[in-house]
């Protein structure tokens, strides 16, 4: 992305440090860095290329590029607590679902907790990480990662999950900053707004396998087999499990559609 492009693209932003990289180790880092250097006001930083991005649990996540959207955000949650770490994954996937909804009229789903599907496939996947300073949480870190170009999306063997671009979904080519753009718009938004209905409203709407069956992996226990029936109000996933409903915190959880 040209720097005047990054430049509009958040033109009016009220960011107190953005800064676009060719080549970083991850936003995320980068980012946590600056907490470091006593930054607290929301921030921004973007790449063209991560070379060591992650996705949860020190996997993997691939940037090559000039193919994707590759972006952190610190947030300036006052008051944050582990509450708002659970819905923080939420924030990120419905501004990116938002975000292409609008501008190409597609329908997004989130499959719980962080990732966005288009056609079923992963397009986009959401990193929130917190910083503790002992009991206190100092910094709240917001990842996002999309596959915009089709040369994005990791060989089908490093994948864990089906995945694809927008720009193949689509079928032409996306605008970069006018995407970053309304993500941004959309977190911004959103921020503000954890602790309203609203917020649990439209993720829910758009969550994947809605009254379908899926299997629940978690790392250390069973696979749970239940049909998804929503969210509840911190976030967490509602599954009727043996006509019983059970509730689940984001963490280390995967969803698998049955049906696949
Ligand atoms: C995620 O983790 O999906 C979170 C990805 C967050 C990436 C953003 S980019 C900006 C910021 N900086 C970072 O370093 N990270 C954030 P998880 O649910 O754990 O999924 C990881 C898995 O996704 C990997 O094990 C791969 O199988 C798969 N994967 C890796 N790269 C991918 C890609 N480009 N597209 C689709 N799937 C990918």
């Amino acid at each position: 992305m040209e720097p005047r492009d990054f430049q509009k693209a958040i033109e009016g932003l009220l960011f107190e440090r953005a800064e676009a990289f060719e080549s970083v180790g991850s936003t995320n880092d980068v980012v946590a860095e600056w907490t470091h250097e006593g930054t607290t006001g929301i921030c921004l930083a973007f790449a063209e290329e991560q070379t060591r991005g992650r996705g949860r649990s020190g996997r993997r996540w691939f940037t090559p590029p000039g193919s994707a959207l590759a972006f952190s955000l610190l947030l300036d949650l006052t008051a944050a607590n582990q509450a708002t770490l659970g819905k923080l994954s939420g924030l990120g996937a419905l501004a990116v679902c938002e975000g292409l909804e609008s501008l190409y009229g597609l329908s997004p789903r989130i499959k719980w907790p962080n990732d966005v599907l288009l056609d079923g496939k992963k397009v986009c996947g959401v990193l929130a990480e917190a910083h503790w300073s002992g009991e206190r949480m100092q910094a709240l870190i917001l990842g996002i990662g999309i596959n915009v170009a089709r040369t994005a999306v990791p060989p089908a063997e490093l994948l864990d999950f089906p995945a694809a671009s927008v720009e193949e979904i689509i079928g032409a080519s996306v605008d970069r900053p006018g995407l970053l753009r309304k993500i941004l718009e959309r977190v911004l938004h959103w921020k503000e707004r954890l602790d309203e209905k609203e917020f649990i409203n439209s993720w829910q709407q758009r969550l994947a396998y809605l009254n379908e069956s899926i299997r629940l992996e978690r790392l250390g226990a069973e696979p749970t087999v239940g049909v998804v029936k929503g969210l509840r109000d911190d976030g967490s996933l509602k599954l009727q499990v043996d006509g019983e409903p059970q509730y689940f915190q984001a963490g280390e959880i995967h969803l698998r559609p049955l049906s696949n």
